[in-house]
């Protein structure tokens, strides 16, 4: 019923008043065409206009394409000791302290992750989501089976049959492709109770000189509106209510190619619940002055990003002055944060401020000279993105907080097609194989190799974070191998 009903044909009525506010806002272009539609295609395009504010698109544009100047150039400097922390140089003693804490409040069902698997990943080349993709692993594990299985490592860790709801935020582009693969994969042995897909907005694709682009004649160009536009998303969804109702005070949100990430962290959620934070992040070390990652820093003496698509090379390069070897601005933004649930409270006071960034790109759309459908080689208009840490300049420093944590044991992001050398499928593969490598040798096992692959797979089930190895004392592991169950090792 609900599709007879988005695709019927509008009354006359109806349609003046939309193509008079769509004409008054310099957009009426997007009827060009309605004559030669069909009653149905004339239902889909009037039902997919209503849903978009000419006015509001034209305003972002706007404020996109011509952001107001900063009266002076903005004063970065990188965040204040009272506003960063480091596992690198952290006493053990306090790690520990976050962990039991954090492991704590999963135990008080008080934890839940968001992840954000609605970017398209077009560098790595695969059509599918990116969580399904199969990094090469002994065990030929997806990254949303890795991650699953670390949600099932934690809960079992925190006892108390704890919950840690998952709730994945999706775009149109991924939403059926990754709610059939959990289908399909029994939601990797959690329990589908607790695990949400939410769909994100999306936002219409606009040509270089701010008009509304058409895919085909019944059919506006759109796109996801960005990984920033999970808060709004939060609210449509229920998801928040959902939080709310489970009594969650703490939230895990992070990027879904980072097939190191530490799901439901109970270090991070200590660190920053102990805190009292409302907003926390992971960093790493900047590879070097070109590593596409945003960078976590001050702006004006409020916390920020600046990302790797924004930043000027001089920022990008200018080396700390009490130490030339290393970049001044050196803490990368790995897309792992963390809120507290009081904060996700007050999205309504400030989502729509959030800035929407300009990405140039090559968008199928319909030429309006022709009426032909062109594939453009170069960009031929722009996408307009929200990203998620343009909400910590909200926030003063005292309630915000950043951690350094080790690169090699939290950090691998997939984002190249396989062969390119760095962060790419191999280099996934790599960096999880070591991790378990050094995994073994620390519980006092020994690894040993015929070829050149020294790594070890440790399933997340077995250790979440190289805990719980002891039966691997004095054991000698033929690498290239994968740990799954105690019995694997002799
Ligand atoms: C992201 C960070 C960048 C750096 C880099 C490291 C942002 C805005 N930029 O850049 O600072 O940390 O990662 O890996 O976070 N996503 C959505 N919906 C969207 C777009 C993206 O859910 O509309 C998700 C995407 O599925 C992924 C995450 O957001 O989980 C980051 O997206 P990306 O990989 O496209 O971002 P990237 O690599 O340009």
């Amino acid at each position: 019923m609900a599709s007879l009903v988005s695709n019927r044909e509008p009354s006359a009525q109806q349609l003046g008043e939309l193509r008079q506010k769509y004409e008054a806002a310099g957009q009426g272009h997007v009827f060009k065409y309605w004559d030669e539609l069909g009653s149905a295609e004339k239902g889909e395009l009037y039902n997919q206009l209503l849903t978009i504010d000419p006015n509001r698109i034209n305003e972002l544009v706007d404020r996109a394409l011509n952001p107001p100047k900063d009266v002076e150039k903005p004063v970065l400097e990188p965040l204040p000791e009272s506003a960063t922390a480091s596992i690198l140089d952290s006493d053990p003693k306090d790690i520990e302290r976050y962990y039991n804490l954090g492991l704590k409040l999963v135990a008080e069902n008080k934890v839940a992750v968001v992840l954000m698997a609605g970017g398209q990943g077009t560098r790595l080349g695969s059509s599918a989501p990116k969580g399904c993709y199969d990094i090469g692993l002994p065990s030929h594990k997806s990254l949303f089976q890795i991650q699953a299985e670390r949600i099932a490592k934690i809960q079992a860790l925190a006892g108390n049959n704890a919950v840690v709801p998952w709730y994945v935020m999706t775009s149109g582009p991924t939403h059926k492709p990754t709610e059939e693969f959990f289908e399909q994969h029994g939601f990797f042995g959690l329990d589908r109770a607790n695990v949400k897909f939410f769909e994100q907005g999306v936002l219409p694709c606009i040509s270089n000189n701010g008009k509304i682009l058409l895919e085909t004649k019944s059919k506006v160009a759109v796109a996801p509106d960005g990984n920033g536009g999970i808060y709004q998303a939060l609210i449509t969804s229920g998801v928040r209510e959902d939080m709310r109702k489970r009594g969650i005070e703490h939230v895990h949100t992070y990027c879904v190619d980072n097939c190191l990430v530490r799901v439901a962290d109970p270090v991070f959620i200590g660190f920053a619940a102990s805190k009292g934070v409302d907003i926390a992040t992971k960093v790493v070390r900047k590879r070097n002055a070109t590593e596409s990652v945003g960078l976590i820093l001050q702006k004006n003496g409020k916390p920020d990003v600046v990302e790797y698509s924004e930043i000027d090379k001089e920022t990008a390069e200018v080396k700390d002055p009490k130490n030339p070897s290393i970049l001044k601005f050196r803490a990368a933004n790995i897309v792992n944060h963390y809120y507290s649930f009081r904060f996700l409270e007050t999205i309504e006071e400030w989502a729509l401020k959030l800035p929407h960034h300009i990405a140039r790109k090559k968008i199928p759309s319909i030429n309006f000279e022709t009426g032909e459908t062109v594939k453009p080689e170069k960009p031929n208009g722009i996408k307009l993105e929200q990203f998620v840490f343009d909400v910590f300049p909200l926030i003063p420093l005292e309630k915000f907080a950043s951690i350094e944590v080790r690169r090699e044991d939290e950090f691998s992001p997939l984002k190249n097609a396989r062969g390119t050398g760095e962060d790419d499928p191999d280099t996934s593969k790599r960096d999880i194989m070591q991790q378990g490598r050094r995994w073994v040798e620390k519980a006092g096992g020994s690894v040993v190799a015929d070829g050149e692959d020294t790594g070890v797979e440790v399933s997340p089930l077995i250790s979440y974070g190289g805990e719980g190895l002891e039966f691997l004392k004095g054991k000698e592991v033929r690498a290239p191998a994968v740990i799954e169950k105690t019995a694997d090792v002799q």
